[in-house]
């Protein structure tokens, strides 16, 4: 496969102005606290720390017209979009720290835009217990992490959905060019909403049923030497018990094993170019293990491995 880029630009968006509880607006510092940059260094990747974003405060208000916060979340959309785009016109792939998960419609949108633009296949891996495929209509709090993929899709407020800049309009997303994996919570008009629009689910069940090893087989099936591979890690992905750090904890999660071979077969593949993580909550978490645990599994997402030096053939 053709080498993915090997410079990493970390970026800080210290805002929780699209989740229910506050918190993650500390996630960047937390995940530096825990040694983020030394740890990619380690596995061979040279590291810019760009420093954090600014934006708005959060205004804390009850939701309008469906939505909490709007004009905030786009703002702090914008600016992630941009510093995103940024980092890929230099060839470097972005790592955005959140931040909540509102802000994967920004860093997404620039990696779509990206791939229209060089000609390059976009996959992206959605590591959430959530869907996030709300609407202002099927939401019940307004929040607007509980929305990034609708918005990436098509269905959202036109701020949100244009932000790729797609030529004729298009969304940023389709449905071949995504696989959400661990999902455990889904609202009712919710699931119907991503059965219409025929996202491929991994669900925990399916993660039970077949194991952690056949689901990425198959939701990494079809990445080639040509494909821009995103992960966007939202860190209730994991099961509470050991990542209690997040504002919206759902039993039943993948264990440490389990998360440690999705991130690994995730870097022998070797297409990984762009990356999020979302929702930690140092306000929530136990003497930062949870953001620890983040950068152990990012390790891994850059090809730390147990014993083999070498990946095999
Ligand atoms: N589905 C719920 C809502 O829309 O309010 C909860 C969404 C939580 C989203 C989190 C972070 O991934
Ligand atoms: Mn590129
Ligand atoms: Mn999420
Ligand atoms: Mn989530």
């Amino acid at each position: 496969p053709a080498a993915a880029p090997r410079i990493a630009s970390l970026i800080g968006a210290p805002t929780d102005v699209g989740a229910g509880a506050r918190g993650a607006s500390m996630g960047p510092e937390a995940l530096r606290v825990a040694g983020l940059q030394p740890a990619l260094e380690s596995h061979g990747l040279t590291v810019l720390d760009r420093g954090n974003l600014s934006g708005p405060a959060n205004p804390w208000q009850p939701p309008e017209d469906g939505y909490r916060h709007l004009r905030e979340v786009v703002e702090w959309n914008r600016r992630v979009r941009d510093a995103v785009a940024a980092e890929l016109a230099l060839g470097h792939l972005p790592i955005l720290m959140g931040g909540d998960h509102c802000l994967a419609v920004g860093s997404i949108s620039a990696v779509a835009r990206h791939c229209a633009d060089t000609g390059r296949k976009l996959r992206v891996l959605w590591l959430d217990a959530h869907a996030d495929f709300n609407t202002s209509a099927l939401t019940p709090s307004g929040n607007v992490h509980g929305m990034p993929v609708a918005c990436l899709f098509g269905f959202g407020p036109e701020a949100l959905t244009q932000l790729a800049n797609m030529p004729a309009g298009s969304p940023a997303l389709r449905t071949e060019q995504i696989r959400q994996i661990g999902i455990r919570s889904v609202d009712p008009g919710e699931k119907r909403f991503v059965h219409a629009q025929g996202l491929e689910v991994f669900d925990m069940r399916f993660i039970d049923e077949v194991g952690m090893r056949q689901t990425m087989e198959r939701a990494l099936d079809g990445v080639d030497a040509n494909t821009h591979l995103h992960v966007s890690f939202d860190v209730d992905f994991l099961d509470p018990d050991i990542a209690p750090g997040v504002g919206t904890t759902i039993p039943g999660g993948p264990t440490y094993r389990e998360a440690q071979l999705c991130m690994e077969m995730v870097a022998d593949c070797g297409q990984l170019a762009s990356l999020d993580i979302m929702e930690l909550n140092p306000a929530l978490d136990v003497r930062n293990k949870t953001a620890l645990l983040a950068v152990d599994l990012v390790e891994s997402l850059f090809g730390k491995s147990t014993l083999m030096r070498t990946r095999p053939a």
